[in-house]
């Protein structure tokens, strides 16, 4: 998944591309950008900053867009009408979605969207924009409108929405010490409150922005990339660190969900009784997609393998988008099928599990290598999709478990499915 941004560079790397690049990379997106302009400011004190020209800047965006699939596009810093128009020429048509986060000032007090371009701003931004983020600050910049309750946020948010953006996200509304986001989702309006974290921070609105385009990108639904960009932002708050030294620097390292909850149940997995005999010699996977995987790099998995040394189960390698090829081209397969199938893990092929998987009313499915086509077998990673699909061809139902029973020179195998890696797990243990 390619996602770009379109931003000022922030060479403290807490705010701007540097930040933008950075999310991207850690929910496992490959970030591309273009630079706007050039400013330098550190965790203190906003200094200096030079507009990149607006040759420089639509020639980087047609390099960009002329060679990679852009998935989602976010706009950040554009500073002036000279960037907003030039970026507006080349944008104008394009099928990308858009997340528009409009920054006027920083944290450090810097100006980065000039009073006199707060117009061609609205009029040739916002309406390109598939969502816009502004704080309550801007928002109220944008609409005209004070802030000081939640209809007056549902009134800034429809007056955004009629300047052209089709969705609106509010966010940093504070009430006490809850900090409340207001999302415009069409015409539905709700909100998501959380507990207010109380550091002073750097970069936790590119942060949002950016997150936010990567799980748009994903393919989750409106509300559902809302609540968890603001989960991942919130995270990179309370993780932040004093690097400077002045304010905080969000940290964007950290796990998203999906890692997180693939990690917890690796680790209940290790802890089951005998759990080594479960390992085949070529290892195990234990993967967890996104919604609507496209490619095995929307499927977390152990970027080595779960292994066994004696009786004892080793994690080798972290945990990675794209880190499982075989079990995640398994689950990819199933998942074009059944969509809500969304995590997988193999395990020694055992006929006694089987049959109990049997008994318990699984739906079980197998294949058999030696009917492989020499046509997918020459093709490099080829079997396990062709085998996936042949098992559950005729099936209504969304496979518990798939086996094979080996072939000259490969092992059998059983790998079971779920909706989440919990629900794997809990199958794992009725079977065994
Ligand atoms: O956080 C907004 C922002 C965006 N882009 C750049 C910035 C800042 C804040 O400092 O410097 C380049």
């Amino acid at each position: 998944m390619n996602v770009l941004s379109i931003a000022g560079s922030d060479p403290s790397s807490g705010a701007g591309i540097q930040n933008d690049i950075k999310t991207f990379s850690s929910l496992g997106a490959y970030g591309l950008c273009v630079v706007t302009v050039v400013t330098s400011q550190n965790t203190k004190r906003f200094s200096k900053m030079q507009q990149v020209s607006s040759e420089m800047v639509s020639s980087q965006l047609e390099s960009v867009l002329s060679d990679f699939d852009v998935n989602m596009i976010k706009i950040g810093m554009v500073y002036n009408s000279d960037i907003i128009k030039t970026i507006y020429q080349i944008l104008k048509k394009t099928k990308i979605p858009i997340v528009l986060d409009p920054v006027f000032e920083s944290t450090t007090g810097g100006t980065l969207l000039q009073k006199e371009a707060l117009y061609d701003f609205k009029k040739f931004l916002v309406p390109l924009s598939h969502v816009i983020t502004p704080n309550v600050i801007e928002a109220q910049k944008l609409s005209g409108v004070r802030i000081k309750s939640g209809s007056d946020a549902r009134k800034a948010a429809n007056k955004i929405q009629n300047l052209g953006a089709k969705n609106v996200v509010i966010t940093g509304y504070l009430h006490g010490n809850i900090v409340k986001d207001f999302v415009l989702e069409g015409s539905k309006f709700y909100s998501f409150p959380a507990k207010k974290i109380p550091i002073k921070n750097h970069g936790s609105g590119c942060t949002f922005s950016a997150s936010l385009a990567v799980f748009l990108a994903r393919g989750n639904n409106f509300r559902d990339a809302v609540k968890l960009a603001k989960e991942f932002t919130t995270e990179s708050i309370r993780n932040s660190q004093k690097l400077g030294k002045g304010i905080a620097i969000v940290s964007v390292d950290t796990k998203d969900k999906i890692k997180k909850e693939l990690e917890d149940s690796i680790s209940s997995f290790t802890k089951i009784k005998y759990a080594y005999k479960l390992i085949p010699e070529v290892g195990t996977n234990f993967v967890f997609s996104n919604p609507k995987p496209r490619s095995i790099n929307d499927i977390v998995g152990v970027s080595g393998r779960i292994v066994k040394s004696f009786d004892k189960v080793l994690v080798a390698g972290s945990l990675e988008y794209g880190g499982s090829r075989h079990i995640g081209s398994a689950l990819l397969e199933v998942a074009k099928k059944f969509p809500q199938t969304k995590s997988a893990l193999n395990v020694k092929y055992d006929k006694k599990f089987i049959s109990k998987a049997k008994t318990k009313g699984m739906v079980v499915k197998n294949y058999q290598r030696s009917d492989e086509p020499s046509k997918t077998k020459s093709k490099e990673g080829g079997t396990v999709p062709w085998g996936i699909r042949n098992a559950i061809r005729d099936s209504v139902k969304a496979p518990d478990v798939i086996f094979h029973t080996g072939d000259m020179g490969k092992e059998p195998m059983s790998i079971i499915f779920g909706n989440d890696p919990k629900d794997v797990l809990g199958k794992l243990v009725r079977i065994i």
